[in-house]
């Protein structure tokens, strides 16, 4: 079997509860550090838009403020990340793994991650930040009841992946209540010394 092109990709997990600012803060890394920014959310919303049979199943499920299924959810980071492996300095995979089976099959199929940046908010904060949001967003997700079950997946889904990173001594905490900039300053801080 021939060598897969992502063996060797640089790897790193961001993630963080609903609104604590992971896809605001990607866009900045990108922009300093050259990496190839693909957001979990962002995919399925485009298979959304693309109007296929499988785009009307996943909306359902945003709307519940459950997780989509994780076939679906990696086999579109893999065709992505696939499609720019020879380009790309890295990849920053945004919202994503959201439970630890998506951790764990990513990490046998695809690579290890280098680290988990992890974006460490109040449930208040990211509900004000969900509510500024809907007012633009047009989202089906962004509405106070989502909301409340997107933080009680976050809880109860996700929660167990950053423990699990942690006790690989792998997890970088970014206490995000800040600014934009202020919270920026602490992601500098990481990349600095993670990627040199
Ligand atoms: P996502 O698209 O990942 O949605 P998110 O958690 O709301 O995004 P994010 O944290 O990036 O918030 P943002 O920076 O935009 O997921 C949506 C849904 O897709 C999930 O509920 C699930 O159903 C599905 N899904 C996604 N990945 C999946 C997976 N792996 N497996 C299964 N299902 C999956 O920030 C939010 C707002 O805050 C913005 O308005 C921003 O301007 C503002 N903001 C950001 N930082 C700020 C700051 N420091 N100060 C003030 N405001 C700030």
């Amino acid at each position: 079997q021939p060598e897969s092109p992502l063996r060797n990709a640089k790897v790193v997990f961001v993630v963080g509860g609903p609104g604590s600012g992971k896809g605001t803060q990607c866009e900045r890394i990108v922009k300093k550090y050259g990496f190839t920014h693909l957001s979990t959310g962002d995919l399925l919303r485009d298979e959304v838009a693309s109007g296929s049979a499988r785009g009307k199943e996943l909306t359902a499920i945003m709307e519940k403020g459950a997780l989509v299924p994780l076939e679906t959810v990696l086999q579109l980071l893999k065709e992505n990340m696939t499609a720019k492996a020879a380009t790309s300095k890295g990849f920053l995979i945004d919202g994503y793994p959201r439970e630890l089976d998506q951790g764990i099959r990513f990490e046998n199929e695809v690579t290890k991650c280098k680290f988990v940046l992890y974006f460490e908010v109040s449930d208040d904060t990211m509900t004000q930040r969900l509510l500024g949001r809907a007012k633009t967003s047009g989202r089906v997700d962004d509405n106070e009841e989502t909301i409340k079950k997107r933080l009680k997946t976050f809880h109860d889904i996700t929660s167990p992946v950053i423990g699990h990173y942690e006790k690989q001594n792998k997890v970088r905490k970014i206490k995000a209540e800040g600014s934009v900039d202020d919270v920026f300053v602490q992601v500098e801080k990481v990349f600095d010394a993670m990627i040199a």
